[in-house]
């Protein structure tokens, strides 16, 4: 009898034992689950600031600066933009603008530049995100006596 009560006894305790083990085991799960969670959101935290990271060049398209051209010409004739920025040209003159880089009629300065050859040809909004540093003439391509520079600089 006193055997069976030992093997019992020693039989609980490995339950015991077990059951202790079992619930350590959650324990440290669940002490785990939240660090894991933590990280994530750490790396969704990381995403987000990689994502205003890249909306920072977004912002500087969106300080787009505008040039108007009307009768009397291009206002302002000239100006100063940071590389990368975009400079928009609107057409209120009633006549045809199609803005190119100098010299006209070849317009090889800044090849890039040139409404005719972009998808706003004939359009009365040109818009062109200067890259290159530099000083660069343009004119309007239908009237090249109205013209105007824009400085990009670093
Ligand atoms: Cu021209």
């Amino acid at each position: 009898m006193s055997k069976n009560y030992l093997i019992i006894l020693g039989v609980a305790g490995v339950l015991l034992l077990g059951g202790v083990a079992f619930a350590f085991k959650h324990q440290v799960k669940t002490l785990l689950m939240p660090q894991g969670q933590g990280e994530q959101v750490k790396q969704v935290e990381q995403v987000g600031q990689v994502n205003q990271g890249e909306q920072v060049p977004q912002e500087n398209k969106m300080e787009a600066v505008v040039v108007t051209y009307d009768p009397k010409g291009f206002s302002p004739t000239t100006l100063t933009v940071k590389k990368g920025t975009a400079v928009k040209f609107v057409n209120k003159s009633g006549s045809t603008m199609s803005v190119a880089s100098n010299p006209h009629p070849t317009h090889t300065d800044y090849p890039g530049f040139d409404q005719f050859k972009s998808d706003a040809r004939g359009k009365d909004e040109y818009s062109f995100t200067f890259t290159k540093v530099g000083s660069w003439g343009f004119h309007n391509h239908a009237k090249p006596s109205d013209g105007g520079t824009v400085v990009v600089t670093e």
